[in-house]
């Protein structure tokens, strides 16, 4: 029995050296002390041993032994792992650069700053104006009164507190006239929101930019004169427009100013409804009693106010079929516009 543990004694301190995964070690535990290992068949053998007592405690030793070691040899096996992942690990390094990637402009903003720069250029004052506004301002003092029909063209979001989400910048003129008084030039951009059903060229939630000028002497021919030059600076080329009359109770007379479509050259195509065009900036010669309202001498002024659909003068001046696109949130289309 002794020299028989001996034996095992020595392989298995030779097969333990070998042992460098813990594959290999479960493998040589099994082997020495699994149900059928070598400790088992020592056990067996006790049987024939005359000296039960010492053979037992041979065996006993061994079998600690061989557990102890294969236990050693795990633990350093895994603190060997551990070492290995940590070194492999990236250094905290303060020296190097960020891994980051440039953002890019929204392409809303991109077109709102080429417009309001055209216009600041022509001596217009840029404005801002709140998103919630009141009744009076969205359509009172725009000629617009209650149960007027022209409401039913906006589909209004109301608040609870009887306020609601800006339809149209046309929204902020009042405030702006009380403010500034005559004559005046201003632009005011904003978020405008309508309970629409969407489409390719309609969203609930889009921009526009709205422009009044009121001074002496403002004709119709003032108006066409900015649309053109608005027009031509922000596309930097041609394009093809047309003025047709519109109704709005806040200007007298209205037009609807169409621009051909960019994406189809006018064929027909969803992003135009197949209409070849799309209405984009319907403007006219501000209503006396809207200018009245807003505290203007209507015997000396006279003025023109225009609400540039700015979304959609992104999606024709980039090329984006769908207005959805804009507020997809999705990089993947946004972050294209980073060289613009
Ligand atoms: C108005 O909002 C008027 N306040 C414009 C105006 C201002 C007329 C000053 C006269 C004088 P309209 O509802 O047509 O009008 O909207 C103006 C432009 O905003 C449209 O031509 C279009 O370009 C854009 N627009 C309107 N509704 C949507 C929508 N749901 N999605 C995207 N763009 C829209």
């Amino acid at each position: 029995m002794k020299q028989r543990i001996e034996e095992l004694k020595k392989s298995f301190g030779e097969a333990l050296a070998l042992s460098t995964d813990s594959a290999s070690l479960e493998n040589l535990r099994v082997e020495y002390l699994g149900k059928k290992g070598h400790v088992a068949s020592l056990m067996q053998g006790l049987r024939d041993v005359s000296d039960k007592r010492e053979a037992g405690q041979l065996i006993n030793a061994f079998k600690n032994e061989v557990e102890g070691k294969i236990s050693e040899a795990s633990e350093a096996l895994q603190a060997a792992i551990i070492a290995a992942k940590v070194r492999s690990a990236r250094k905290y390094n303060p020296t190097l650069k960020p891994e980051r990637e440039l953002g890019s402009y929204h392409p809303i903003t991109l077109a709102t700053r080429e417009v309001e720069e055209v216009f600041v250029s022509m001596g217009f004052a840029i404005e801002n104006y709140d998103e919630i506004v009141d009744d009076y301002k969205c359509f009172e003092a725009l000629n617009i009164p209650k149960h007027h029909p022209a409401r039913d063209m906006q589909d209004t979001y109301y608040l609870d507190n009887g306020q609601l989400l800006k339809t149209h910048t046309s929204a902020a003129q009042n405030y702006i006239m009380k403010k500034y008084g005559a004559p005046l030039r201003a632009i005011f951009p904003g978020r405008c929101f309508r309970n629409e059903s969407t489409d390719a060229c309609h969203e609930n939630t889009f921009f526009q930019m709205e422009g009044m000028m009121i001074d002496e002497d403002i004709s119709i021919s003032n108006l066409i004169y900015f649309m053109k030059t608005m027009l031509s600076e922000v596309f930097h080329r041609d394009v093809k427009v047309r003025l047709r009359p519109g109704f709005f109770p806040f200007v007298e007379p209205g037009f609807e100013l169409d621009i051909n479509c960019e994406i189809c050259g006018g064929a027909g195509c969803p992003s135009c409804k197949n209409s070849g065009w799309l209405e984009l900036c319907p403007c006219g010669m501000i209503h006396p009693n809207v200018l009245k309202e807003g505290g203007i001498d209507t015997e000396k002024y006279s003025g023109f106010a225009f609400g540039l659909g700015l979304t959609r003068l992104a999606m024709m001046k980039y090329g984006v079929k769908d207005i959805r696109d804009f507020n997809s949130g999705s990089l993947k289309a946004l972050s294209q516009f980073k060289s613009i």
